[in-house]
């Protein structure tokens, strides 16, 4: 043991961990002294949020001894780990993740109500930490809290944005966005550091020097330099009695910087300078799916990545450590692109600070790192111009250089015959600017490459990394991606849980796949009926957050038709739309009764990238639209649409088990894998959906017959993009599609106005790039059969039980076994 944050001790010195005792006494003890002491008030005067910040920290003092004894006994046992390094973890609200893992949600409750105060009220103060834009940075706060409950040890590095995801609000139905202030009210669940600030270097030149052996070498000259601060965050196990840490980093001016500018006397310009270094861990792009070419953002990834690997090596590794047997302690997993600086960065720390020989760094270096990729649109993977990055990061990209340089060597060797497949394949990309792929690089530095579904996987190897595929076939492997079965079943659905747990015991929380033994009791009309009630139960609770929420008013006797992702044009909310607007197009104009129709809530939840002007002008429609649906009364209010603004993963917890049907539509061969197709799936929806990303998963394990499958496969509409796709064919052949668009037109969501949704109407017209008008029919078709299944509540109930049973593949801890076994090699450890 050498030293921990917070101060030099030897293992002989360190006192023994005090244990909270587990009562309801103590707890409220406990409370109130935080109450008093902590947050300086009385309970007579304490304030909604005091009582939060209270209990927070009263909570987060039960898992202080497992977390303290699980890195004493890491540091004893220096097992492997895994660095997960992310530029996003959406951690959603911790409260009751915490009380969960604690074992403590009674005995607060409890405690509480003693004291006259209500625990839900208290829940309610929770702001989420929103430092994720979707689906990859849940994914990767899914991911930690499996390790912690496997007992992986891991360490999770990321970024303290001070303003995570935006704050959607909706004016006269268009998207406007608000700053998250997240920090405002407190933050009781982190612990800053910053006494282990690190210093992250930053632009200047490289130069040439002699070493003392007269031998020639080259170093980085920086310009100039700020601090990370790390925030250490409890990642706590599932009843597995370890707390792993997430360590998010702040950026701050380095005490240098100040002092030059202060003693030059310009007090402004040292304030500036200031604001210039915190502006790195200031907000998080919200761009999802695709990269933000930024500078800032360039900043980001090298700062969190520069600090990550300068603390594991100088702070988590024993002092002495032997940096050779690195790969033996440590894999570094490149969650995406965004932090693929990390490979330049540990080459420079091991050939410049520490003078290894380059091809010793380089064998070590691939060892450390593997790469996730998330996505297969071409145009969101990352490239940094030459320019940018020789001018932040001169070294580095000198050290690419020489990366590519011997990569290309290898190929000409293996390819002799065949240039233009060098070329294809260099690091460097020529066109339109001299730029750095990422994704390549990543590719070539690491052990391995996955995807993130069967199918993506494939696509990556057949057609986005197919030359890098073929040159390291064994290199590329498929991990489907899953969810943490604690946060979005245990605790999102207590009625579904219960009820599970009921019929085949508690053990699925930690080992979802006995879900399987629910199968027989989807033909146990008792068991059913009690399954409906909990979903409608799960309605009412919606219904009543909507309300409260957003002033939305639904229907909890309607069919909960359920589409919630971020707003891209290739997950095709403009389909699920067209599908509205032509059922109220048809009500209207009298070609289908009222009676036949059966009742549905269309509930939608998205944001659009702030300067993603199309999916902006969508976000529009959907909200004209809802109005003009809502209002009609002659509708009779059979369909309503519900789009409360913001969505995110608090909301996600109280919608998601409410729903009767996930949308999960995009165009095949777009959505890498999707994670709210298995949220909806282990809480009883059936899928309407395409062959894309985990869909794919989803249908082979629950059957053909409890999933409503429609639309081009992804060799169909590679063939019709091959061909020239004509997207006005489909309008001009089929009337309700026509029709649909026409009322768009029209202005008749528009108060009349013909040109408010033009572009979105043009835009489908005329380009298409993900073939909507293909799918159209075949979509409504698909809607048809689920009308039909729905009539019937015994079937549909058996199809809605077999997916909850045919769920368990979809577990995060799946997901993190098959890390463990094909790429990481990082065995559980047991805490104690
Ligand atoms: C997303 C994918 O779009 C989604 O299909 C997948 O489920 C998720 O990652 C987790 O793997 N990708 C991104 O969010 N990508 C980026 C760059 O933000």
């Amino acid at each position: 043991i050498r030293r921990g944050y917070g101060g030099r001790v030897t293992a002989e010195t360190i006192p023994p961990i005090a244990v909270r005792e587990h009562t309801v006494d103590a707890f409220v003890r406990e409370f109130l002294r935080e109450l008093n002491f902590g947050q300086g008030v009385d309970l007579t005067r304490a304030s909604v949020n005091d009582k939060y910040l209270a209990m927070a920290r009263t909570v987060r003092h039960y898992l202080m001894t497992r977390w303290l004894s699980t890195l004493r006994r890491q540091s004893e046992l220096q097992a492997k780990s895994v660095a997960y390094l992310s530029a996003e973890f959406l951690l959603g609200r911790q409260l009751d993740n915490a009380l969960l893992a604690a074992d403590l949600e009674d005995i607060v409750t409890e405690g509480l109500a003693s004291l006259g105060i209500e625990l839900d009220e208290l829940r309610q103060a929770e702001v989420e930490p929103g430092l994720g834009n979707g689906g990859l940075g849940r994914l990767a706060a899914c991911f930690i809290d499996s390790l912690a409950t496997m007992n992986v040890p891991c360490i999770g590095y990321g970024i303290r944005y001070e303003y995570g995801i935006f704050q959607q609000t909706f004016v006269d139905g268009e998207q406007v966005e608000k700053p998250d202030d997240w920090l405002r009210l407190g933050s009781p669940w982190e612990f800053p550091h910053p006494e282990s600030a690190v210093t992250v270097d930053f632009g200047g030149s490289v130069e040439q020097y002699q070493d003392d052996d007269g031998v020639v070498k080259r170093r980085w000259v920086p310009g100039w330099s700020v601090l990370g601060v790390p925030y250490n965050y409890m990642v706590p196990g599932y009843e597995s009695g370890r707390v792993n840490t997430l360590r998010l980093w702040s950026a701050r001016a380095t005490r240098a910087f100040d002092l030059e500018i202060f003693n030059s006397g310009d007090y402004a310009e040292a304030v500036r300078a200031q604001t210039f270094a915190e502006n790195i861990s200031k907000v998080l792009y919200p761009e999802d799916s695709t990269p933000q070419g930024k500078e800032l953002r360039l900043q980001q990834q090298y700062f969190f990545v520069a600090c990550s690997i300068k603390d594991f090596v100088d702070q988590v590794l024993p002092q002495g450590f032997d940096l050779h047997k690195l790969p033996e302690r440590i894999v570094f997993q490149l969650n995406d692109t965004h932090p693929v600086i990390a490979v330049p960065e540990l080459m420079r720390v091991l050939v410049d600070e520490k003078g290894w020989d380059w091809d010793d760094a380089w064998a070590t270096t691939q060892q450390c790192f593997a790469y996730t990729c998330h996505t297969l649109l071409p145009e969101a993977l990352e490239v940094w111009p030459v320019e940018l990055l020789g001018r932040l990061l001169p070294r580095h990209l000198e050290i690419i250089y020489r990366i590519n340089e011997e990569f290309l060597e290898e190929l000409r060797e293996a390819y002799p015959d065949d240039e233009l497949r060098v070329r294809r394949m260099s690091i460097i990309a020529e066109y339109p600017v001299r730029a750095v792929r990422m994704a390549y690089l990543a590719t070539v530095a690491g052990s391995k490459v996955n995807g993130v579904a069967a199918l993506h996987s494939q696509l990556l190897r057949d057609k986005v990394l197919d030359d890098f595929a073929q040159h390291w076939p064994e290199k590329f492997t498929n991990v489907t991606n899953g969810v943490t079965p604690r946060r979005f079943l245990k605790l999102s659905n207590p009625g579904l849980s219960g009820l599970i747990t009921e019929a085949i015991g508690d053990g699925w929380v930690t080992d979802l796949d006995r879900l399987k033994g629910l199968e027989p009791l989807a033909d146990d009309a008792e068991f059913r009926r009690r399954f409906r009630e909990i979903k409608h139960a799960n309605k009412l609770r919606i219904a009543d957050v909507l309300e409260r929420r957003d002033g939305i008013v639904v229907d909890p006797e309607t069919l909960f038709d359920v589409m919630v992702k971020r707003l891209h044009e290739y997950k095709r909310q403009t389909l699920k739309l067209l599908h509205i607007v032509s059922l109220y197009e048809q009500i209207t104009t009298g070609r289908l009764a009222l009676a036949d129709v059966t009742p549905r809530t269309f509930a939608f939840g998205a944001k659009a990238a702030p300067g993603y002007v199309m999916a902006k002008q969508i976000i529009a429609l959907i909200n004209a639209v809802g109005r003009t649906l809502n209002e009609d009364t002659s509708l009779e209010g059979r369909l309503r649409i519900a789009f409360p603004a913001n969505y995110n993963v608090t909301l996600a917890e109280t919608l998601i088990p409410a729903a009767d049907l996930s949308e999960q539509i995009s165009l095949a061969g777009k959505e890498a894998s999707g994670t709210g197709n298995m949220k909806f799936m282990l809480n009883g929806a059936l899928t309407i959906g395409t062959d894309d990303g985990a869909n794919v998963e989803i249908r082979q394990l629950v059957g053909d017959e409890n999933f409503f499958l429609f639309g081009l496969d992804e060799p169909q509409v590679a063939e019709i993009v091959e061909r020239g796709y004509q997207p006005s064919a489909y309008y001009e052949t089929n009337a309700d599609l026509r029709r649909a668009l026409d009322l768009i037109l029209s202005g008749a969501f528009s108060g009349g106005d013909r040109h408010t949704f033009e572009p979105v109407v043009a835009n489908l017209l005329h380009e298409d790039r993900f073939l909507a008008l293909a799918d159209f029919q075949a979509y409504v078709d698909a809607q048809a059969k689920v009308d039909v299944a729905y009539a019937d509540q015994e079937a549909w109930t058996r199809s809605a039980v077999l997916n909850v049973a045919r769920g368990g593949f979809f577990s995060s801890d799946r997901s993190m076994r098959d890390y463990i076994d094909r790429i990481w090699h990082t065995p559980p450890v047991s805490p104690s």
